[in-house]
């Protein structure tokens, strides 16, 4: 039987507090799969990597120099790959030396799985973190499937060419056999990127398998969250007044101040809902090494102290910002506890909140999603209120009409998206992938050596960490 190699930046050990659907989905086919997931330790140096079997897993943790995660992570990944792919092109930080260290990890993670791999094993790769992973495979001369699934969005073509050495970069995808995407439009501009550049991607299949979240899981947690001491004390802060929510890591994609605004400008063009509407937005820091996240940070808590202070009232703050991490289950409650939820990023891949909002609604009196255009899940909830996030007053708009919305309504557009969330969960996600990955649309690759494009084997780390 075939092995199951799955590769991400982070692995999820078991017993892991902050485990959600991704976690838990990879842990299942990774059992059935007798699987191997290899990541980073979460540690520096340059020692071999280490073991640890859990719930059936095999866990290779792989520590990296201090000097080359810096490049990799902190630099290139999120300083350029991660603003690329996310259309701003305005944050973009290229540094060549990044880039050099970003290959060099990629050419560590080769080494230590070509250590590992035999036979008709299969490699599924997550996210943008190792875009170079199976071209420095092949450079060692293995010529196993690999899959790549990308979470975050892919833009268009003339976009991707803003990146100085893309084509060095983007060429490498062709070294997979399957390149997932979240959408139909993502799996578009990757095809049109692979034309316009000429690039040889025959071997390689590009499709769209859209994310998923278990639904009947989620709307469990959030029925029980009620007994759970901190949505009790939400709701009992809330006394008679009603909840607008938002959910997101505290990064520049989810259009955080363009909806801090949307939700003053609402508050000033509606005056009746002074005092009896309030926004809760959890917002747990991320990359706070990167400079474009602590600045911002510095933004939000301008904003928030702004809106704050122009309509607080002594028993009343419009917004509670809070930079606190929750648990899956406690999430679902505090999105059961809330009228509207606001999902609005300038860009993302595809935007779980959004799915998990809408699975931990009371069927009998739901409340009204409000989801940005440019998340990858309107273009499966689009019985959501769907806005443009750069228009204020749009998201201004969406806010009233989801407070005014009649029940018969809310129940209607709540229906029709969680039937869709029931029919494409996470662990259908997972077997689509799987499935694609092992009988190919395209030509079977040859074992070894094909070279795709521009990317240089040298530049790949070849035997760097032997
Ligand atoms: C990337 C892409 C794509 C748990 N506690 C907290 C919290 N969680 C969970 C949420 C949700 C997940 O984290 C966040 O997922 P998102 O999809 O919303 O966003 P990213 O973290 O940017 O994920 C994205 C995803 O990968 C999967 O492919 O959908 O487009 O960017 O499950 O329940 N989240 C926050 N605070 C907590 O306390 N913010």
């Amino acid at each position: 039987m075939s092995r199951l190699f799955v590769v991400s930046n982070r692995v999820a050990l078991p017993g892991a507090v902050q485990a959600g659907g991704l976690a838990v989905a990879l842990h299942g086919v990774l059992k059935e799969r007798r699987g191997v997931w290899f990541g980073w330790s979460g540690e520096y140096g340059d020692g071999p990597s280490r073991v640890q079997i859990g719930d059936g897993i095999r866990f290779c943790l792989l520590d990296v120099p201090e000097d080359d995660f810096e490049g990799y992570y902190h630099g290139f990944a999120n300083r350029a790959l991660w603003p690329l792919l996310h259309y701003r092109v305005d944050l973009i930080h290229f540094d060549r030396g990044e880039y050099a260290r970003y290959l060099a990890v990629n050419g560590y993670f080769a080494d230590a799985l070509a250590r590992e791999l035999r036979g008709n094993d299969e490699v599924w790769v997550h996210d943008y973190h190792f875009i170079p992973l199976a071209a420095a495979l092949r450079a060692r001369g293995l010529g196993q499937r690999i899959g790549f699934f990308l979470h975050i969005p892919l833009p268009s073509w003339d976009v991707l060419c803003m990146l100085p050495d893309h084509r060095e970069i983007f060429s490498a995808l062709a070294h997979y056999d399957l390149v997932g995407v979240q959408t139909q439009a993502d799996a578009d501009n990757l095809r049109r990127y692979f034309d316009a550049m000429g690039i040889d991607a025959r071997e390689c299949t590009i499709e769209a398998f859209p994310i998923g979240i278990d639904a009947a899981q989620v709307a469990r947690d959030a029925v029980s969250a009620s007994g759970c001491e901190a949505v009790g004390a939400l709701r009992r802060s809330l006394e008679d007044r009603r909840l607008a929510i938002g959910v997101d890591r505290l990064d520049y994609s989810k259009g955080l101040p363009e909806r801090f605004q949307a939700f003053g400008t609402y508050l000033d063009t509606h005056p009746d809902d002074v005092g009896r509407l309030t926004y809760l937005q959890i917002a747990p820091p991320s990359r706070e090494d990167v400079p474009e996240y602590r600045d911002l940070r510095e933004q939000l808590e301008r904003f928030a102290g702004h809106i704050n202070g122009r309509l607080a009232r002594p028993d009343w703050t419009p917004i509670r910002y809070v930079n606190h991490c929750y648990p899956h289950h406690v999430l679902a409650g505090f999105y059961r506890t809330a009228d509207v939820a606001l999902v609005t990023p300038l860009r993302d891949g595809m935007n779980l909140v959004a799915k998990e909002y809408v699975a931990a609604q009371d069927p009998h009196d739901p409340g009204v999603l409000i989801l940005s255009r440019f998340a990858g899940a309107a273009h499966q909830l689009e019985d959501a209120l769907l806005v443009n996030p750069h228009d204020i007053d749009e998201m201004a708009e969406a806010i009233a009409r989801a407070r005014s919305m009649p029940r018969a309504e809310r129940e209607a557009r709540w229906s029709a998206m969680y039937n869709t969330l029931r029919h494409s969960g996470i662990g259908a996600w997972a077997d689509g992938f799987l499935a694609r990955l092992q009988s190919p649309a395209g030509p079977v690759r040859e074992p070894a050596h094909g070279n795709h494009g521009a990317v240089p084997m040298r530049a790949l780390g070849e035997g760097v960490a032997s």
